[in-house]
């Protein structure tokens, strides 16, 4: 069977969404990265910088990257037409999930890893929400008046998920200045899939 490796409300948490959306058999395995689980021999052998997720498969790859285990993940289930024949808008929208909204929630969520004084901690975390507002602007405009950002569900619509509860959820900062937003989380904490997750990690929906 499917292993994936997860820390509870991280990132990994998009793979285990995308597991029981396509209801692909699978175990999943906890990683505690704040007792420094992720620095172990074991878990460095399955991914050298220590992160998750990572998805052993049952013919013996391992596979890290948000993303990368996504895409393998909708190409076991084809038949849910998660990678449409035209890829690149979809591309296009993961890779700015992975790299304009994940990666710039470590100076919001570890600002003291970077600089010293809580003063340029706080600096550093306004000058960073201030980066993600036309962020969330984008994203919401991608999604304008339909359900997801590629009109159907799919990976994307996952991954952006999962970095809106950290906004709500970590940061504790509102949605309401973008209503698609708020009706696309809403949207996507109805879905059975979503909520088996959440359950899983024992997290509840941030909309509710
Ligand atoms: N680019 C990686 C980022 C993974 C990542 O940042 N994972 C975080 C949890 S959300 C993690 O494991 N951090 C632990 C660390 O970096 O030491 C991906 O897309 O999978």
């Amino acid at each position: 069977m499917m292993k994936l490796y997860v820390m509870p409300g991280a990132c990994s948490l998009a793979p285990h969404i995308a597991l029981h959306e396509l209801e692909l058999d699978h175990d999943i395995v906890t990683i505690n990265l704040r007792k420094g689980e992720g620095q172990t021999p074991e878990h460095l052998a399955r991914n050298p910088v220590g992160a998750v997720p990572v998805l052993e498969t049952e013919d013996g790859r391992t596979i890290t990257e948000v993303m990368a285990i996504l895409l393998y993940l909708a190409q076991r289930k084809p038949e849910a037409g998660w990678i449409p024949a035209d890829v690149i808008p979809l591309y296009e929208r993961m890779s700015f999930v992975a790299t304009e909204l994940h990666k710039s929630f470590f100076p919001l969520f570890f600002g003291e890893r970077i600089h010293s004084t809580p003063e340029a901690v706080a600096e550093l975390g306004k000058a960073y929400k201030e980066r993600l507002a036309p962020r969330w602007a984008r994203v919401s405009e991608w999604l304008g008046g339909q359900d997801y950002l590629l009109g159907t569900f799919g990976p994307a619509d996952i991954y952006l998920y999962v970095i809106l509860t950290w906004w709500v959820r970590g940061i504790k900062e509102s949605l309401d200045a973008y209503p698609n937003l708020v009706f696309f989380m809403k949207r996507m904490e109805a879905r059975r899939g979503v909520l088996a997750a959440l359950e899983h990690e024992n997290l509840k929906p941030v909309m509710a």
